[in-house]
């Protein structure tokens, strides 16, 4: 909470710590109602630094017991302690000093530092939670080896965990059993990690490429112990994937995950011990869906991976963070990509990132991959760090090509291993082992926006050639101003009048930056000023240009494209996610007429859909996105200001004539793909049944033989994926009885299953058929719903604000209200969480005037609460600006 006004940070302000930590020793002793932790640090002077023999060590919440430095009880009068620091004068070069510091996990409700969940003790201090613990120089770059000893009571704490290897276990004169941990790497402290609870464990084994032998455990509350199958699966491909495609290998002898009910975030890399949310890491088929399953599969990847883009090699300072995360997502996405279908993944990518990053980067909190400050860091875990950084080292991937992404790749981690680097050291490496200039690419570090590029074609017959203008150019955003071009890699192709691809000769060959233009392999042409031409030859007859194929860059493109052309792409395009886009916008101009009047499906689209749903061949899955209509946040995103009632409106009558126009299309598909096979997370099984269930929830739109369909499915499924498929089906028919039994049904087989539960809370949340206010109002009073819980009020809040768009946009402004009275009860409990929820009200200046005004009045209103969090204060008064 605070006293002034919370202050920004600056990336041009960084300068090196005073003091280097060579050593950590903390010894924890958990009592149920304190903690007494002592921290012994080894100093020694840094002398890069400013050497005035002050020492400024960062603390909150703590109550000082006792200070010694080199044995020595300092006396009151050598230091000086506020909220959040302890700064100590008169310093020589090297020291120990020695702090012993009270604090209260039960009272801990921030859920940073340490806390409780349900019965055990777990820690969260990426960015700054360590600062909780014990007083120390909280950040990334001050790497120290940690020693951990953790008493606590054996009985009520059988396992005792930290980072590195166990190394002493035993029972100490009063009856308290002692364990300690160490971890040998260096480390910042915000990978630090301890748990300790009554908890049962899954065990297997990896053997790395060098032939050790590692051990991995997966710690969960005795009931989940038949949910960790799964994630020790994924871990060990991921662990394998990671040597064979990056050649990096695990560094320690046991590798742990640990399952926590209370988690601000999905998950967290500490070293050596990564602790998860629970619902990003259990799973049975009874009750996790196939959806669960792939994010599991891909943050139990993302964490594994990090070990090496993160913890081997992490970031000089909070500004860094894309550093580590993006690479990381792209990472994991690769990964991903290959387990599954590329396409599919590709398509699943380009949507969140058109849907969420692209509205970020329109919005009051648009910021560059590079921040160059911010008032909370924990405000910066974004979508732009997070995807556009991932999408920023794709691009890079695509100019280098794979083989000299790797090349980039070991040279960044061989030069760097155990070093706090810069976003710049990752692209000098990627520099230096391609030999490339990529300056001018940089600036996708620094300018935030999403760069709008418009195409214009000009085919001259005379001159068998196709010329193609583009344009680029990105808006100003906060504190931005008359952007630079950027350099983005435009992926093409052109095709004949049978959808084949054309051969493409291209001039100019070679561009600003040097690099060729166009191989047949890379397909690449390389916008890098703000207007080029280039001009196609030997082309008889005037082509169909596909641009942008595989999301080449994270750009709007203006291209008016007929609806003929885009029908055309959307069966016949070659780059799968491209057809998937043309589909879409085809289907984005539907929706757009539909707001008017009703609608009827062309028929010419519905023979091509007709012909996707038969055609065995395909990709299921692909077909499944192939049909699938925009999300009303997508749609939200590609119109000048946002009419929410008007879009739902449009999407539902394209979406009940396409239900119409291809009942027995949607029926035969279902009953194609309906397996008796034992349900398994594979994924062709995946694959088929998000077609068969998709066709179901068509069906079930258009026909009472899909509505009986789908009651039938929901009575026998023996796996949640389809249950749960259902249960949507029958929440969407239109008979409200059906719908209330079901989710009273639902309920009454899962209420002892918390993550079931969530997933109850929030389809009902979520659903525009339902999530009406006085249904919120119930869920929040539900004896499932727990304030204290993040997962609890993400499945409720958050899945109204951003999925029950029609009903949170309500016209007499309770949606606005009733999240803005969950941000300022949340605001003093859980900060993070508070201020994460507070994103739909960022929106206000987009909207029709009439909602426009309301959500601002009610960001007013939570701006002038007394006592905001950061956190909170820097969403409402950035947004407000
Ligand atoms: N580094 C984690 C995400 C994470 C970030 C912050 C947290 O607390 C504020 C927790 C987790 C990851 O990328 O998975
Ligand atoms: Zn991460």
């Amino acid at each position: 909470m605070r006293d002034a006004q919370p202050q920004s940070i600056y990336l041009k302000d960084y300068c090196q710590p005073e003091y280097w930590i060579n050593q950590t020793e903390l010894t924890f002793e958990l009592q149920e109602d304190a903690t007494v932790v002592t921290a012994v640090l080894t100093l020694e002077a840094n002398n890069a630094g400013n050497q005035s023999g002050v020492l400024e060590l960062q603390g909150q919440q703590l109550e000082l017991l006792q200070l010694a430095l080199d044995g020595t009880t300092l006396a009151a009068d050598a230091y000086t302690v506020t909220d959040d620091s302890l700064t100590i004068t008169g310093l020589a070069q090297q020291h120990q000093l020695s702090i012993v510091t009270r604090i209260d996990p039960a009272a801990n409700t921030a859920l940073e530092g340490l806390y409780r969940s349900g019965g055990m003790y777990c820690t969260q201090c990426e960015a700054e939670g360590f600062r909780r613990i014990t007083y120390y120089l909280d950040r990334p770059d001050v790497m120290s080896v940690f020693t951990t000893h953790i008493i606590a009571d054996g009985e009520r704490y059988p396992v005792m965990l930290s980072n590195g290897n166990c190394i002493a276990d035993e029972t100490l004169a009063d009856g308290r059993r002692q364990v300690s941990w160490l971890d040998p790497h260096r480390k910042p402290a915000y990978l630090f990690a301890l748990v300790a609870g009554d908890l049962l464990h899954k065990e297997d084994h990896f053997t790395t490429m060098s032939g050790r032998d590692v051990t991995l455990r997966i710690f969960v509350e005795p009931q989940n112990i038949d949910k960790t199958e799964y994630a020790l699966d994924a871990l060990k491909r991921s662990m394998r994937w990671d040597e064979e495609v990056y050649g990096r290998e695990y560094d320690l002898d046991i590798f742990m995950i640990v399952a926590v009910d209370d988690f601000n975030m999905g998950a967290m890399e500490n070293k050596g011990l990564n602790v998860f949310n629970s619902s990003c890491v259990l799973a049975n088929p009874a009750t996790a869906t196939d959806a669960a399953y792939q994010r599991i599969e891909a943050i139990v990847a993302h964490e594994y991976f990090h070990n090496w883009s993160g913890n081997r090699v992490t970031c000089r300072d909070w500004f860094q963070l894309s550093l580590k995360e993006g690479f990381t997502v792209f990472r994991d996405a690769s990964f991903s990509a290959d387990m599954h279908s590329a396409t599919v993944k590709r398509i699943e990518d380009a949507r969140m990132v058109r849907t969420v990053q692209f509205a970020e980067d329109g919005g009051p909190m648009a910021h560059p991959v590079q921040p160059d400050s911010f008032i909370e860091i924990a405000n910066f875990y974004t979508v732009t760090i997070y995807e556009k950084g991932a999408e920023v080292v794709g691009m890079i991937h695509k100019i280098l090509g794979a083989d000299g992404f790797r090349k980039g790749s070991d040279l960044y981690f061989e030069r760097h291993d155990g070093q706090a680097v810069t976003i710049h050291d990752f692209v000098a490496a990627m520099e230096d082992a391609n030999g490339i200039d990529l300056t001018l690419f940089k600036r996708w570090y620094k300018q935030a926006g999403t760069p709008v590029v418009s195409a214009e074609v000009d085919y001259r017959a005379d001159e068998q050639a196709l010329y193609l203008t583009l344009r680029q150019q990105c808006p100003d955003t906060p504190g931005q101003t008359n952007k630079q071009p950027m350099w983005i890699p435009v992926q093409l192709g052109l095709l004949d009048a049978n959808g084949q691809d054309l051969p493409v000769q291209v001039t100019p060959s070679v561009n600003a930056a040097g690099m060729e233009t166009w191989t047949a392999a890379s397909q690449v042409l390389h916008l890098t000023e703000a207007e080029q031409t280039f001009v196609f030859s030997g082309l008889e007859s005037q082509p169909v240009l596909s641009l942008f194929r595989d999301f080449s860059a994270p750009v709007k493109v203006e291209f008016e494209q007929s609806a003929q052309d885009l029908l055309f792409r959307l069966q016949h395009d070659s780059d799968g996610f491209n057809r998937w886009d043309a589909g879409q916008r085809l289907m984005l101009g539907w929706i757009d007429q539909a707001r008017l009047d009703e609608f009827e499906l062309p028929e010419d689209a519905r023979q091509v859909m007709a012909e996707l749903l038969s055609d065995d061949t395909l990709d299921p899955a692909m077909v499944s996105y192939l049909l699938t209509l925009p999300s009303e946040a997508y749609i939200a995103e590609f119109s000048d200001q946002v009419d929410p009632h008007a879009i739902h409106l449009g999407r539902q009558r394209v979406r009940l004539a396409m239900a119409m126009a291809l009942n027995e299309q949607f029926a035969a598909c279902y009953q194609r793909l309906l397996s008796h096979a034992e349900y398994q997370p594979e994924p062709q099984q995946m694959a088929a049944r998000t077609l068969k269930n998709l066709a179901l929830s068509y069906w079930s739109v258009a026909s009472d033989a899909g509505v009986r369909q789908a009651l039938a499915q929901f009575g026998s499924s023996d796996n949640m994926t389809d249950q749960m498929a259902a249960l949507q089906a029958l929440i969407c028919s239109g008979d409200d009885e059906l719908a209330q039994q079901s989710l009273e049904a639902f309920y009454q087989q899962w209420q002892n299953d918390a993550l079931v539960v969530n997933q109850w809370l929030s389809v009902q949340a979520g659903s525009a058929d339902l999530g009406t206010l006085s249904r919120i109002q119930q869920l929040l009073e539900h004896e499932a719903f727990d304030w204290r819980n993040p997962n609890k009020i993400r499945s409720v809040i958050g899945a109204f604000a951003n999925q029950a768009l029609c009903h949170f946009h309500a016209q007499d402004g309770s949606g606005y209200r009733l999240l803005a009275d969950a941000v300022i009860r949340l605001n003093a409990t859980n900060p993070q969480i508070a201020s994460r929820l507070l994103t739909p009200l960022t929106k206000w200046r987009r909207l029709v005037p009439a909602l426009s005004e309301q959500m601002k009045e009610q960001l007013e209103r939570v701006a002038a609460q007394p006592d905001l969090s950061r956190d909170v204060y820097e969403i409402v008064s950035k947004s407000l600006a």
